[in-house]
C-alpha cells in the first residue's frame, strides 16, 4: 500500500513539473509572438527596387533611370529606394523581363521587341517605317492604343508604367557602304530577338541573326556578325564606331523603350506609392525622351569623327525597301492581330491631322 502511494506521489510530482515546463515554452512562443510583433510594429521597412538596363552609364536611357530613382526617393522620403544597374550587370531584355516575372528585380526598360516575345501585340512597333516622326510615335504612344497595349502586360506578370524612347535605328556594318536595297545582300546583320525583325532583314537580303544586346559587341569585333542597327545615341554612346566602319540613315524601324515594373512588387505597394512611381516613371520618360533627341541629333556627327564612313539613304532608295518589305508586314499583320494593327495605323493618321 505505501509503495502504491508512494508510485501516486512521483507520478503527480512529474506531472506538475511537466506542467510548468509547458507554460514556459508557451510564454516563450508568446514572446517569440511578441517580437514578431515588435518586428511588425517596426514594419515602416524601407523597399527597394533594383532597376537594371542593358545600355551603360553614359546613355540617355541611364540618365532618365537615375531622374526616376531622384524624383522616387524624393516623394517617399526614401521609403522607397532605387537601385540602378547599367551595361546588362543584371543581364540582358529578356533575362531581366523573366527575373521582374519571378520578382527577382523589380524594373527593367527593354526595347518593345523583345517584349514582343511576352506580349506579341508590341511587335506592331517593329512593323518598318512605320511612325514618320517622334511626335507622332509620342501621341500613339502615351494615348489609348498605347496605354492599351501596356495594360495586356499585366497577364505576365508585368507592369507597363510608361514608354522611354530607344529611337529611330539606323544600319551600321564593316563591310561595305549601304546605299540601297541591293546593298543588304548576304550581310550578316545582327538583329534584336524578335521574329519580324529577322523577316524584314531576310526580305532585305541581309542573313539576320538574333542576339541579346549584351553580345553584340564581341560579336562585332569577332566577325560573328557584320553589322547591327541601333540608334545613333547607341552606336556612339556603346563606341560601335571601334568595331563598325559603315552608317546609313535607314531610319527603318522607330523602337520605343517600355518601363517594366514587377507586379508582384507594385501590388505590394501603397495606392499613394503606387501612383509615386507610376508619375515618376512617366516624368522621367519625358525628360529621358528630350535627352535622347539632343544625343541622336549630334551623334551622327561624332561617328563620322571617329572614323565611320556615313552614306545617306535617298527617299527612292528608302521607297524600295519600303515595298521589299510589305510581303513580312502583311504577313505579320495576323500574327500580330489585325484590331491592333489597324488601331495604330488609324491613331498614326490621327495624331498627323
Ligand atoms: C539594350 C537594348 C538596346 C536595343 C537592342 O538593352 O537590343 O539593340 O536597341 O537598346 O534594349
Amino acid at each position: 500500500m505505501k509503495k502504491l502511494f508512494m508510485l501516486l506521489c512521483f507520478v503527480l510530482l512529474i506531472g506538475a513539473l511537466a506542467a510548468c515546463g509547458n507554460g514556459d515554452s508557451e510564454s516563450s512562443s508568446s514572446d517569440s509572438d511578441s517580437s514578431d510583433g515588435d518586428s511588425e510594429s517596426a514594419s515602416g521597412e524601407e523597399k527597394v527596387i533594383k532597376a537594371g538596363i542593358g545600355l551603360n552609364d553614359d546613355h540617355p536611357q541611364y540618365k532618365g533611370l537615375l531622374k526616376f530613382k531622384e524624383i522616387v526617393e524624393e516623394e517617399t522620403d526614401s521609403a522607397i529606394k532605387v537601385e540602378t544597374y547599367h551595361s546588362g550587370q543584371l543581364g540582358d531584355d529578356r533575362s531581366m523581363t523573366e527575373a521582374l516575372q519571378l520578382g527577382t528585380q523589380e524594373v527593367t526598360i527593354p526595347s518593345t521587341a523583345p517584349l514582343a516575345n511576352f506580349v506579341p501585340e508590341f511587335s506592331v512597333f517593329d512593323i518598318p517605317f512605320l511612325f514618320p516622326n517622334e511626335q507622332v510615335a509620342d501621341q500613339v504612344l502615351d494615348g489609348e492604343v498605347g496605354q492599351d497595349l501596356l495594360k495586356k502586360l499585366e497577364s505576365q506578370d508585368l507592369v507597363g508604367l510608361s514608354y522611354w524612347e530607344n529611337g529611330f535605328r539606323d544600319l551600321t556594318n564593316s563591310e561595305r557602304a549601304v546605299a540601297t536595297k541591293e546593298d543588304f545582300e548576304g550581310l550578316k546583320i545582327r538583329t534584336m530577338e524578335n521574329d519580324l525583325h529577322l523577316d524584314a532583314f531576310k526580305a532585305l537580303g541581309a542573313n539576320p541573326t538574333p542576339m541579346a544586346f549584351t553580345e553584340l559587341f564581341t560579336a562585332m569585333q569577332q566577325g560573328t556578325v557584320d553589322g547591327q542597327e541601333n540608334p545613333y545615341a547607341t552606336i556612339y554612346l556603346q563606341k560601335f564606331y571601334e568595331a563598325q566602319d559603315h552608317v546609313s540613315n535607314t531610319h527603318h524601324i522607330y523602337s520605343p523603350f517600355v518601363f517594366l515594373m514587377s507586379k508582384s512588387f507594385y501590388d505590394g505597394l501603397s495606392e499613394e506609392q503606387q501612383t509615386i512611381v507610376k508619375d515618376a516613371a512617366v516624368e522621367a520618360g519625358k525628360y529621358q525622351r528630350e535627352l535622347n533627341r539632343e544625343a541622336n541629333e549630334k551623334y551622327l556627327q561624332s561617328l563620322q569623327d571617329e572614323g565611320m564612313t556615313y552614306t545617306e539613304i535617298t527617299p527612292e532608295a528608302r521607297e524600295e525597301m519600303v515595298e521589299a518589305v510589305q510581303p513580312v508586314v502583311d504577313e505579320y499583320k495576323s500574327k500580330i492581330g489585325e484590331e491592333t494593327v489597324e488601331k495604330v495605323y488609324q491613331a498614326i493618321e490621327d495624331a498627323q491631322e
